[in-house]
């Protein structure tokens, strides 16, 4: 983008002043960025219009990404640095006396999801632009995001976050655009004139969908892409057809609230409500773009791919239908054909209580027709299959099952492709938790590993680390991440080992900052910062980091002239407010990090923080600071992970079970440059097919697990009581689901042996240089790639 710093000046003070009414210099941090950001949409806007222009002009393939959440992060560097303006708009903002970095900052981080899998549909999004494809977002413009954390007392509390208290100068209100949803009410099937059968709702209620867009700009390309979230309110005219002032609020409540859970299903109406109110809206709008181009409905998956995050948005699959079905007027036969070839699905987890199902009774009264739908693709699901597969089987995959609808076998039975994000996750899912339908669709499982952007992950996050690589092998990576692999050759050379130190220094300094202005601990840059962030759930097992915490801990009380190097173990965690035992471990790490930053005996060997909010934004300043990155899930828990690789990406050594995506982030490194230890998948999986674990012996036999563990209950830890109680019971009473005492002692020794590397500066400088080298394979450019050549058959714009 053609630009100088003169000109921007000179456009900022003009934005700042129509804006506002005064000078920039008179304005607060949020106004100033504001009036940057609002230039920076105008700057883009043209180039947004012709994208689209030339989409319906080349009638090119469109990707439509439906996910219920999206973590886009703050986007004011990575929209400048994708046009190309990143340098000159900073220049300009100093030579204007702001400071640029704070600017940033004045943008609200939108947190319109929970966790890894609404980062990834962001990740995706940038790829997705950034490798010239055309493809966009679906997803719900939610009021309010994921509560903002506090820390009272030690435990969680959860506050509203109001994302949208100042304006949101990305996203552009279409009006124009809107659709209408319609629940409830009842259907009647009735012949017309010419004998035909149509579909007439009554009694509905109708919500407007009204969609607010946001540019994906691509990296440097041209391409910018959309994503449209999708807000409820309320029709007018004829379509407003509610009786009650409750009805009405009703309405407005659809899109208030993200659901702050991501792996224990309830079944509330009004989640379900938000899944088809925008896979509604979605199929809705994607249809209308498609009647532009006058083609024949057959025609349609070659010129759409809609592709589903998780069983969430599975209800575009019977909505799709009922369009094509009944405004349509096309048969079932070429209407299944139509959908089937449409949609792809990707599974993100095998863990039972995050798999969706609802009541059949629910789904029939809130969405009549789609039920009828439902009931009619199980049926013919079933009839079809019997004769193959024999009765038992072809009812294990039913889509009705006891009064239930399961949404994965809905999403499944309605799809072309279905994928795990992980290869151990895809194995899984073919040899266990999905086996059936592998049985009946091997041609539809595949697996696509998961990726990141490192545009934002490095070259926003870590500047430093860029200036480094650009330095030292050039600038190709930026635009071809395995190039980043050239650094290998700079394994033996010591400016480089050393520089690279000094980056990852200035980086904890910069953390260390913030910990110490924010929550007044004081920590060493020098220490190892040993990173856990991820939300806090048992299975991801941030106890056995703390069980590591406290026997280090008692190591040191026993004897504090023990030598080894200095550590502050970082956390990072939100908890769902209904998962008791989640808060009751953020609690645990609270009063652990009392007692212990306050212990003056061991002379600062040991500091723990744990952020509060932990986000996108906090991501950004800690992940470049980490020189451990703990993935310590149990083995054939965690799908895939990201922040393991995000982590990697900025020289972080991983601590790993061979779990997710860390067996792929091992055959990358190699076995010398991570730290793996625990019990394997297959391991797991026996113990728990013959219930031969036996947690109570391990603490009855195992000395050190047993003082650890006893720390919980004998009133060594202030202000744990109840929490002690629980957690101890949890694992010694209650069997220790996620075998963290099985596999202590293989962490415990892996832990040592990243002691006494780091104490080798040149050694584990080594390490660090060669996980940032082999750290390209995990751009999402390349999944996506994939996405598009194999799933979505979709090619880059040339
Ligand atoms: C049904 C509802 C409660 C629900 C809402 C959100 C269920 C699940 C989720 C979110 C799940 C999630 O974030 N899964 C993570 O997806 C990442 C991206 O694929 C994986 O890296 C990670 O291992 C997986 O836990």
């Amino acid at each position: 983008m053609a630009f100088n710093v003169q000109e921007f000046k000179k456009e900022y003070t003009k934005k700042f002043e129509e804006l506002f009414a005064y000078g920039y210099d008179e304005g607060s941090t949020t106004e100033r960025f504001i009036a940057l950001g609002d230039l920076v949409r105008g700057l883009y806007t043209e180039e947004w219009k012709s994208t689209v222009e030339d989409y319906i002009a080349d009638q090119s393939k469109q990707v439509y990404y439906f996910s219920m959440e999206f973590l886009p992060g703050r986007m004011l560097k990575s929209n400048l640095l994708n046009l190309g303006i990143l340098d000159c708009v900073r220049e300009g903002m100093q030579e204007l006396g702001l400071d640029f970095d704070e600017v940033a900052r004045g943008e609200v981080d939108p947190a319109l999801g929970n966790g890894g899998l609404g980062r990834l549909a962001s990740c995706f999004m940038d790829s997705i632009a950034s490798t010239g494809l055309a493809g966009h977002g679906n997803g719900i413009r939610y009021r309010y995001g994921l509560f903002q954390q506090k820390f009272v007392n030690g435990y969680q509390i959860e506050l509203p976050e109001n994302w949208l208290r100042n304006r949101n100068v990305w996203e552009v209100r279409k009006e124009n655009k809107a659709v209408i949803v319609r629940f409830g009410g009842q259907v009647n099937l009735a012949a017309d004139e010419d004998g035909k059968m149509t579909v007439r709702y009554e009694n509905t209620r109708n919500i407007l969908a009204v969609p607010y867009d946001t540019a994906q700009v691509g990296y440097k390309n041209g391409v910018i892409n959309n994503l449209r979230l999708w807000s409820a309110e309320i029709p007018y005219g004829e379509e407003a057809n509610f009786s009650t002032v409750e009805e009405r609020d009703d309405v407005m409540r659809i899109t208030e609230v993200l659901y702050p859970d991501d792996s224990n299903y309830e079944g509330r109406l009004l989640r379900v409500k938000q899944e088809y109110f925008f896979s509604s809206a979605g199929i809705q709008s994607i249809i209308r773009y498609f009647k532009k181009l006058k083609l024949d409905w057959n025609q349609f998956p070659e010129k759409t791919a809609i592709h589903i995050n998780d069983t969430h948005p599975t209800l575009a699959i019977p909505e799709l239908m009922r369009i094509l079905l009944d405004e349509e007027g096309l048969g079932w036969d070429q209407a299944w054909e139509i959908t089937k070839k449409t949609i792809s699905y990707t599974n993100h987890t095998i863990l039972q209580e995050a798999m969706e199902r609802w009541p059949e009774g629910m789904i029939a009264e809130l969405l009549p027709r789609i039920y009828q739908i439902i009931a009619e693709i199980n049926r013919r699901h079933i009839e079809k299959k019997i004769p193959i597969y024999g009765n038992e089987l072809a009812y294990r995959t039913a889509i009705i099952d006891q009064g239930q609808i399961k949404m994965a076998n809905l999403a499944i039975i309605g799809s072309h492709s279905v994928n795990g994000v992980a290869q151990l996750h895809t194995d899984i899912l073919m040899a266990e938790t999905l086996h059936d339908f592998f049985v009946m669709y091997p041609q539809k499982f595949n697996n696509k590993t998961n990726g990141i952007t490192q545009r934002r992950w490095v070259q926003i996050a870590n500047e430093a680390l860029t200036d480094l690589l650009d330095d030292t092998i050039g600038a190709e990576w930026k635009k071809n991440p395995l190039e980043i692999r050239l650094l290998k050759a700079f394994r033996e050379d010591e400016e480089v080992l050393e520089a690279l130190e000094t980056v990852k220094l200035k980086n904890k300094q910069r953390f260390a900052d913030y910990v110490l202005k924010t929550m007044g601990i004081e920590i060493d840059p020098t220490a190892i910062f040993d990173v856990q962030i991820k939300r806090m759930h048992a299975y991801k097992r941030q106890l056995l980091n703390v069980m590591h915490i406290l026997d280090r801990y008692l190591q040191l009380k026993d004897d504090p002239s023990l030598d080894f190097p200095k550590r502050v173990f970082i956390f990072g965690a939100k908890a769902a407010p209904s998962y008791y035992y989640a808060k009751e471990i953020i609690k645990l790490i609270n009063a652990i990090a009392d007692l212990i930053n306050n212990d003056s005996t061991i002379g600062d060997k040991i500091k723990i923080v744990f952020v509060e909010n932990y986000g996108v934004s906090l991501a950004e300043l800690i992940i470049p600071a980490a020189d451990i990155s703990e993935q310590i899930s149990l083995a054939g828990k965690e799908a895939s992970g990201t922040s393991n690789m995000k982590l990697m990406s900025n020289g972080a050594i991983t601590m790993a079970t061979l779990d997710g995506a860390n067996v792929e982030i091992r055959d990358n490194v190699g076995d010398e440059n991570i730290f793996v230890f625990g019990l394997k998948s297959e391991e797991v999986q026996s113990y728990y097919r013959n219930g031969n674990y036996h947690a109570y012996d391990i603490y009855e036999k195992n000395p050190r697990v047993k003082r650890v563990l006893n720390m919980l209950v004998d009133g060594s830890i202030p202000g744990i009581e109840q929490e002690g109680r629980d957690i101890f019971d949890s694992l010694v009473k209650f069997n220790d689901e996620y075998f963290l005492l099985k596999d202590f002692d293989s962490y415990i020794a892996a832990q040592y042996s990243a002691d006494r590397i780091y104490a080798d500066r040149g050694k584990w400088n080594r390490m660090a240089l060669m996980n940032i080298a082999n750290s390209g394979p995990f751009s999402s450019d390349y999944t996506i790639r994939r996405y598009a050549d194999e799933i979505w058959k979709i090619k880059p714009k040339s």
